[in-house]
């Protein structure tokens, strides 16, 4: 709870262009939550350089993923949309909480083991405390709710552990995060391997639809997407890549999956590829639009980021000084 209203966190890495996966797992369902909470949604730079980055192309990135979360519909003064490195609360949390983290619990976390066999010469330990910080981000604001596609969900859980172990030795500190999860679209898959998970890092381009993608390509993308031979369209576990356009359609559509698999009773999946891509194309449109409107507003943009970090920076300093004078630091002279 914040000033009388229940907190919302997430964040995204800046750390390629975002895919469908990442709109229709996490920044589409953003959008609805602006009213019932007091919303931060963060471009996590501090945590995109536990691999290693290009500083220019850092820079460029996480300034056009600020600008997409406004394009996707974020209204930037109900949303505090911010840099993490604009608030530096998030690092001196993180390392506080550090010392309330054991490592048997990072060494469970799913994350780390597939990105350190990613980056198997850069097993840094960023890398490997990355859980912390994110804890961070979220406790930062008395967050009550994360936002979140499922692959997070384990963070989640260790961020809501940290918490309650701070809070049962210093008493109530810290609000514990409950996940967010949407019913469509948590798991969007690989369109050339849907039993992986659709990634912004994906060395395959064909693998994941960006968001500015233009209807060609995303048309194309479908066309060459992995399925099965029966040429059915079912929804079923023992046929991934089907089941997955079906998601993407039905999250696009808003139609059921049984009325897709009614609408498609007797199609093949030919047509019904070229649907998804069309759907896809039509919800993505307006949101490239917006986005080469607001890119060339620099003006309007920066404004956003200095007030926006400057009400980041309030929220989360209330916070770090109560943890501050909680674990016994002495209280600056001023
Ligand atoms: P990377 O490839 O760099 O690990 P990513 O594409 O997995 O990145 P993140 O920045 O880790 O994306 O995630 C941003 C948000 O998008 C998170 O809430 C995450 O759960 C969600 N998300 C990412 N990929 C998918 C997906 N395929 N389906 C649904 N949600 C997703
Ligand atoms: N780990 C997340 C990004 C992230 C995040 C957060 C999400 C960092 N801090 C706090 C929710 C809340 C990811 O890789 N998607």
């Amino acid at each position: 709870m914040l000033d009388g209203k229940k907190s919302l966190f997430s964040g995204m890495q800046a750390t390629g262009t975002l895919t469908l996966g990442n709109y229709l797992g996490a920044l589409k369902n953003w959008v609805t939550l602006e009213e019932e909470y007091q919303c931060f949604y963060c471009v996590v730079d501090l945590h995109s350089i536990t691999v290693r980055q290009d500083p220019a192309e850092l820079r460029k990135r996480a300034r056009a993923l600020l600008t997409l979360y406004i394009a996707a519909g974020l209204d930037p003064v109900k949303n505090c949309i911010y840099y993490q490195s604009h608030v530096s609360g998030h690092a001196e949390l993180g390392w506080i909480l550090n010392c309330f983290t054991y490592m048997g619990e990072l060494n469970r976390m799913t994350q780390f083991k597939d990105k350190s066999s990613k980056h198997s010469d850069n097993i840094n330990a960023g890398l490997y405390t990355y859980p912390v910080l994110m804890a961070a981000d979220i406790l930062l604001f008395q967050s009550d709710v994360v936002p979140v596609g499922s692959d997070q969900k384990q963070h989640l859980e260790i961020a809501r552990d940290i918490a309650e172990r701070f809070n049962s030795v210093y008493g109530d500190v810290f609000t514990i995060p409950e996940p967010y999860i949407g019913k469509v679209g948590a798991r969007i898959m690989s369109l050339q391997d849907p039993e992986k998970k659709m990634s912004k890092s994906d060395e395959n381009p064909n693998a994941s639809i960006y968001l500015m993608d233009d209807p060609d390509t995303i048309i194309r993308k479908f066309k060459r997407a992995v399925t099965d031979s029966d040429n059915q369209i079912r929804y079923a576990d023992e046929k991934p890549g089907i089941k997955n356009l079906m998601d993407i359609y039905s999250a696009a559509t808003g139609k059921t999956i049984a009325e897709i698999e009614k609408e498609f009773a007797s199609s093949g999946y030919g047509d019904f590829k070229l649907a998804v891509g069309e759907s896809v194309a039509s919800v993505l449109k307006p949101i490239q639009t917006r986005f080469d409107e607001l890119s060339k507003d620099k003006a309007y943009i920066d404004s956003i980021i200095k007030a926006n970090a400057e009400k980041a920076d309030y929220y989360a300093t209330k916070t770090l000084r109560k943890v501050q004078k909680k674990v016994g630091f002495p209280e600056k002279i001023r």
